[in-house]
C-alpha cells in the first residue's frame, strides 16, 4: 500500500481475495444500491459476511495498492485535479500497485458540471491501473449516502471491469471498505466484528471515510463528533478520508491514517 501526498508509504498489501473472483460490468459491488426513490435510508448489512463483495481477477492479482483522496475538484482546481490524475496513475503504474480512491472526488455537493465531469471521465481514460472507490460525503446525495456522484466514473476507464466501486460497507481484497455514513450507529455493529475478525486474522486493512473523534479537522481544531477510534479493529492499517490533515488518530493498538492528495 502506498499513501500519496510526496510521502510513500509502503504498507502491507491486501492480500487477494480468492474465491474464483469474476469480472463483472463496471462493477457496481455494493449492492443495495438503494433502487428508485426511496433512498433516504440505505439499507445497511448487519453483519460483515453480509457484506463480501467479489471483485474482477485482475484486481484480486494485485499486491500493492496506492492510496489518495479528498480531490475535491472544481472549477478552481481543475488543472491541479487533472495534472493529479495522471501523476497518480503514473506512480501507480511506475510500481505495478493498483489505485485505492478513498471519497470525496467533488466538491460541490449535488450537481456535476459538464465540464468538470468530462475533464475527470478524459482524465480517467487514460488509466491502466485496476481501481477501488468508495464515495465521501461531498460524493453523496441522499442522506443515507447510496445515491453518489461516482457512478459515472465506472464508464470513464478504458476497461469495463477496470473501477470497482464501492457504495455500501464491503468486504473484498482482505479489508473492510465503508463509505461515509451520516448515521454512525448503522456501522458501529460492523466495526465491532471487524475488531473480531481482525483479531482471528480475517481481516487486513480497513479503508474509510470517516469522522473521527478527536481527529485534526484542520491545524489548530479537532472533530467532537463521529466514531469513537476505539472502535475501530486493533493491529491493522486503516486508512481514511475526509479530513484534509494526514495524520493518524490513535487509542492503544488501534490506529487510523488519513489521507489526502493535497489539492
Ligand atoms: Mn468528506
Amino acid at each position: 500500500m502506498l499513501a500519496l501526498a510526496g510521502e510513500a508509504v509502503e504498507q502491507t498489501p491486501p492480500q487477494t481475495y480468492a474465491s474464483g473472483a469474476a469480472a463483472t460490468h463496471p462493477g457496481v459491488m455494493g449492492e443495495s444500491e438503494g433502487g428508485g426513490s426511496a433512498c433516504i435510508a440505505s439499507t445497511i448489512a448487519t453483519s460483515l459476511d453480509a457484506c463480501r463483495v467479489e471483485v474482477p481477477a485482475w484486481h484480486a492479482s494485485m499486491d500493492r495498492w496506492l492510496v489518495f483522496s479528498d480531490l475535491h475538484v472544481k472549477v478552481s482546481s481543475m488543472d491541479v485535479c487533472e495534472e493529479v490524475l495522471r501523476r497518480v496513475n503514473a506512480e501507480a503504474a511506475a510500481r505495478n500497485a493498483g489505485v485505492i480512491f478513498l471519497g470525496d472526488l467533488w466538491h460541490i455537493r449535488g450537481s456535476l458540471s459538464v465540464e468538470l465531469l468530462n475533464r475527470v471521465m478524459g482524465a480517467f481514460s487514460e488509466w491502466t491501473q485496476p481501481v477501488v472507490m468508495i464515495p465521501g460525503n461531498h460524493d453523496q446525495v441522499s442522506l443515507g449516502g447510496a445515491i453518489h456522484a461516482l457512478e459515472p466514473l465506472q464508464y470513464a476507464f478504458s476497461r469495463p471491469d477496470q473501477m470497482v466501486l464501492l457504495s455500501e460497507p464491503s468486504v473484498c481484497l482482505d479489508a473492510l471498505w465503508l463509505p461515509y455514513r451520516r448515521e454512525t450507529e448503522t456501522i458501529s455493529p460492523l466495526l465491532l466484528e471487524a475488531g473480531q475478525w481482525a483479531e482471528d486474522g480475517r481481516l487486513g486493512a480497513m479503508f474509510c471515510h470517516a469522522d473521527v473523534k478527536g481527529a485534526l479537522m484542520n491545524d489548530n481544531q479537532r472533530s467532537r463528533r463521529g466514531l469513537d477510534i476505539a472502535s475501530f479493529p486493533a493491529h491493522i492499517p486503516i486508512y481514511s478520508g475526509h479530513f484534509h490533515k494526514p495524520h493518524n488518530v490513535t487509542h492503544k493498538a488501534t490506529s487510523l491514517r488519513y489521507v489526502v492528495c493535497g489539492c
